[in-house]
């Protein structure tokens, strides 16, 4: 049977996904088992910043592998402290705890921001308060999605865990009138990505910022998606020049070699977890630890978050410059870019259709947004190749 034979017959149908078969992979681009090439633009929703299968980071995978790989948190390991320390010195935050993937650093950031609110702030038991945004997307499990406002992502799933609440993405004074006593926490994407890269107004997470200080409530910068370079800077809330209390990453902090996430965040509320509070069985593994720190030297090394300030510059330029019957919008930072159709364009799904036959690999997002977010070590002349084939598909 063919691969996707086999996964018609085994997999389950959680996805429904282009008919593209992927065996190789290697910066930019792809190749399917026909041998046939794309430049992937979709980057594993970020995951793959560095390109994929990073000789850096593979090497740190397979020299770590072959000495130890997990040990659980019942003893020490040789490279989790490094991680901590390059984490810690890159985010600018005092403590960092590891998990795996982003879910799990939303789930322990909940965790996190409770326990705070009722050791620190002195929120009744059972009474704090999360406050997120509609549009968002932070996750899968239940309790994530219990916030969602995308039905699909909730219906079934229910019952949901109580104490979240959601507010209009963008409006400052809706949040300045909802943050309260109770408030443990404001969840927030500076950029919403599965929302169809919906850039806030500026100020908007300076105001959050504002707010949260006043009320003393925390804010939280869920960057599992917009850090590490997405956006044109290192860490999206930079763009409004704020330092959030509690900041979540993943995607590209492992490179797309190994599933890595992180909760950075102050002594002072990190140490609100005491031993055996919280934990995960690979969190903190030594593999995990030595591909992240490889994938972080990249970032660095290779000046990726400046290639995604220019090069983000140039596509922008050109898509907003784009005569296209069927584009309402264009937006975004960086090499994060939402192409969003109008209705009467029938949908994002055709068009990313029609630019896989053209070698180019984009995913919609909510029906109508095509989402172009290439690895950030994307050059110039593969940018262009990529823009004239946008262009192509939305101005035939
Ligand atoms: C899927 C979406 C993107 C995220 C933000 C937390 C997580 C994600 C801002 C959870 C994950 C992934 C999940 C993946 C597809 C992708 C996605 F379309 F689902 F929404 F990127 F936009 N915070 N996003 O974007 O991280 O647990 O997945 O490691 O579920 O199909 P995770």
């Amino acid at each position: 049977m063919k691969p996707t034979e086999l996964e018609e017959r085994y997999g389950a149908r959680n996805y429904a996904p282009l008919d593209i078969v992927i065996e190789r992979a290697e910066g930019v681009w792809v190749w399917d088992t026909s041998g046939r090439r794309y430049l992937d633009c979709l980057a594993a929703y970020s995951a793959v910043n560095q390109g994929h299968c990073h000789p850096r980071i593979v090497e740190a995978l397979v020299k770590q592998s072959r000495k130890v790989a997990v040990t659980s948190r019942a003893f020490r390991n040789a490279e989790l402290g490094a991680f901590f320390r390059d984490v810690c010195e890159l985010t600018g935050f005092e403590r960092a705890l590891p998990m795996n993937t982003g879910a799990e650093a939303v789930e322990t950031a909940i965790k996190l921001a409770r326990k705070w609110a009722y050791t620190r702030k002195g929120v009744a038991p059972g009474n704090a308060e999360i406050l997120a945004f509609a549009n968002n997307f932070h996750g899968r499990t239940t309790t994530i999605v219990g916030f969602s406002s995308e039905p699909q992502y909730r219906d079934g799933f229910g019952p949901f865990t109580p104490g979240f609440e959601l507010l209009p993405f963008g409006d400052a004074s809706a949040a300045r009138a909802a943050v309260g006593p109770n408030t443990a926490a404001v969840l927030v994407e500076p950029i919403q990505g599965e929302g169809g890269i919906v850039v806030p107004p500026d100020g908007f997470l300076a105001q959050l910022r504002e707010v949260c200080s006043e009320r003393n409530a925390l804010l939280i910068a869920d960057e599992i998606q917009s850090g590490l370079g997405r956006t044109g800077r290192m860490f999206a809330h930079e763009h409004d020049g704020i330092r959030p209390d509690v900041m979540l990453l993943g995607k590209a902090l492992s490179g797309g070699l190994y599933p890595v996430s992180v909760v950075v965040a102050d002594a002072e509320i990190l140490d609100v977890f005491r031993p055996g509070d919280h934990g995960s069985t690979y969190g903190g593994n030594p593999i995990g630890a030595a591909v992240a720190r490889a994938a972080l030297s990249v970032l660095q090394d290779e000046g990726l978050v400046e290639n995604s300030a220019r090069l983000g510059e140039v596509a922008l330029r050109r898509l907003r410059r784009m005569r296209s019957p069927l584009v309402r919008e264009v937006r975004g930072r960086g090499l994060w870019i939402g192409i969003e159709l109008h209705e009467s364009a029938g949908g994002a799904r055709p068009y990313c259709e029609q630019l896989a036959e053209r070698g180019l690999l984009c995913k919609e997002t909510h029906d109508h947004v095509i989402r172009f977010a290439p690895p950030l070590v994307i050059g110039e002349k593969e940018l262009n190749w990529a823009l004239d084939r946008i262009e192509e598909v939305l101005t035939a």
